[in-house]
């Protein structure tokens, strides 16, 4: 029996917003979005009952992958600002009772990195081993491009080393080599450094990329799984409190690896990107069945180990782990147009353009996702229902400046626009429709529903701690999901079909319950009987916590 540790576990009954400083609020004129103005917005999203904050990276940068390219690890980009502002955010966000993580890149540099610099000039430089070296690539299919269409294979021929180097990502990003103990040890001190300035954990990039050493000629092997479970314990060592979350998209039957042993010892939390890709094969059907099936395939996770829940992030809306056809259908649904597709397997655009403005079936979507087994992540903009601009390239489109006003520049900047790192959004999505200043005024704006939901999300404990299963339901369009914790249940309800309808809800083990509260809408109901016969609207949703005869219950 584990020891109780709610208030340990803050990552599980979170709310995680992540934001790119470079587009979130420009706060001395020069069009780049940067820490102080960060710093000055963190009331903004301390009201709204964020918890915590991911930050996409802010390290110097020649910015060929918005930032994923990094010339060093110990410092701020200084376009964005200085390290005295990074403590100052990390201290302003503590006081406000919210955490930082921020971003891990360590599977490749910037070709601009000193390290990859010395590596290439000489052979004999101590950095050489840092990255993966070849004469001659062999031709391995486990190792194909991220980016295909941008990419061109994964290895790049360097002329000073008259070596090829192995590239995960773009060509400008070398693989660093971690079965090399240097540089293990250099990312634990990366790691270690960070934590000394406050934050709270890392988002782990690229996870599965790190740990394959596939193609790294007559370097030292290392158990990849061992090497996730030293860098936990160093964390844990350092900071108690801090968590590793990473990006793994991997299938349903891989994901479990990654949390460890029995009792989880590697990463805190995983993305999940299986049950987000499903979702939208669910949406497009109007059928809720796939998500259904998704979650019957997630392991159990251990006991201080959570799934990080997502619909929308700052890279493409990918769809690998869909079949060709299934691919096909949410395609055709939410991204037709060629130019909303991107390397053939996702589509770069946000959640309510792809919906098509239906703010019902919006709503519906994140009532769903923050009801889901796991700690929900809100891209920035989400809350006021941006949308994505086209016109930027690749996956900048998802990536505009966040929409503050409705003034020039969207609040974002006062700058001439040109400057700005990311075009604004135009049009019906863009800052004259879309933006915080009127949505705060307006109390049925999708902003104030969010603040709402997001409350409530907080005050049920059952969702973020409980233990999940299926609720059988005879409607196909329905979800239905009841998560219990500490003798209490809750039951959230999705319906992913326009059309309303009735759904009873038999629960096990639940013969002595009396009454519901509808924890979203309001309201308690009476029950003659042990059942539940629901109403739900066209894309309705609803979150019942169960009364049980002679309980006791604060809704
Ligand atoms: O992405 C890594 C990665 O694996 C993604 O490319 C993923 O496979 C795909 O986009 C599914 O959404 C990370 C960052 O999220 C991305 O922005 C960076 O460009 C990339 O690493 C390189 O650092």
């Amino acid at each position: 029996m584990s020891i109780r540790t709610t208030s340990d576990q803050w990552w599980k009954n979170g709310v995680v917003y992540c934001l790119d400083v470079e587009t979130f609020l420009d706060g001395d004129g020069d069009g780049v979005g940067d820490l102080a103005g960060l710093t000055e917005r963190i009331d903004y999203l301390a009201g709204m009952g964020v918890t915590a904050l991911w930050l996409m990276p802010y390290y110097p940068t020649p910015d060929r992958d918005d930032g994923y390219d990094i010339v060093d690890f110990y410092g701020v980009d200084h376009r964005l600002g200085t390290l005295g502002q990074f403590v100052e955010l990390v201290r302003t966000a503590r006081d406000r009772g919210m955490r930082v993580i921020v971003d891990l890149v360590v599977n490749h540099t910037s070709v601009q990195h000193p390290w990859f610099q010395s590596a290439r000039s000489d052979p004999a430089s101590p950095f050489r081993d840092w990255y993966v070296w070849v004469d001659e690539p062999q031709d391995d299919p486990t190792l194909k491009e991220t980016f295909p269409g941008e990419q061109h294979g994964v290895w790049a021929y360097d002329r000073r080393a008259k070596q090829y180097y192995l590239h995960r990502f773009y060509s400008h990003q070398p693989d660093l080599n971690v079965a090399n103990p240097a540089v293990r040890e250099e990312i634990a001190r990366i790691i270690g450094f960070w934590l000394q300035l406050g934050v709270s954990g890392f988002r782990i990039d690229a996870v599965p990329f790190l740990l394959e050493l596939a193609g790294v000629a007559d370097a030292p092997t290392v158990d990849p799984h061992r090497y996730l479970k030293d860098m936990r314990s160093f964390v844990q060592r350092r900071h108690g409190e801090a968590i590793l979350l990473g990006e793994v998209n991997v299938p349903p039957d891989q994901q479990r690896e990654f949390f460890g042993d029995e009792d989880g010892d590697e990463l805190h939390m995983v993305f999940n990107f299986s049950v987000m890709q499903r979702i939208y094969l669910a949406l497009a059907r109007q059928d809720a069945t796939p998500v259904e099936r998704a979650l019957a395939k997630l392991p159990a996770v251990p006991f201080d180990s959570q799934w990080a829940t997502f619909l929308r992030n700052h890279d493409e809306l990918t769809l690998d782990q869909l079949t060709e056809a299934e691919r096909a259908e949410v395609f055709a649904a939410f991204g037709p147009d060629p130019e909303m597709q991107l390397y053939g397997r996702g589509l770069r655009r946000r959640l309510p353009p792809m919906l098509g403005g239906d703010i019902d079936r919006v709503k519906m979507a994140y009532s769903l996702l923050f009801s889901l087994p796991g700690t929900p992540v809100l891209f920035y903009g989400e809350e006021i229902g941006m949308g994505e601009n086209l016109a930027a390239d690749e996956r900048l489109a998802v990536r505009t400046p966040m929409q503050w006003s409705d003034e020039p520049g969207a609040g974002f900047s006062s700058a001439d626009p040109r400057r700005f790192p990311v075009p604004l959004t135009e049009g019906e999505f863009g800052p004259l429709a879309v933006n915080v200043a009127a949505q705060r005024r307006d109390p049925d704006s999708l902003l104030n529903w969010f603040e709402r939901l997001i409350r409530r999300r907080r005050e049920t404990p059952e969702l973020g701690f409980g233990r999940w299963s299926i609720v059988e339901t005879d409607a196909r369009a329905v979800l239905a999901h009841r998560c219990d914790w500490d003798g209490t249940t809750v039951v959230a309800t999705h319906n992913f079909s326009p059309e309303p309808c009735r759904v009873r809800l038999e629960l096990d083990g639940l013969d002595d319950v009396v009454a519901f509260h509808d924890l979203l809408g309001g309201g308690r109901e009476d029950l003659a009987e042990p059942a539940i016969d629901l109403t739900l609207g066209g894309y309705g949703y609803r979150w019942l916590r169960v009364q049980r005869k002679d309980q006791r219950l604060v809704p």
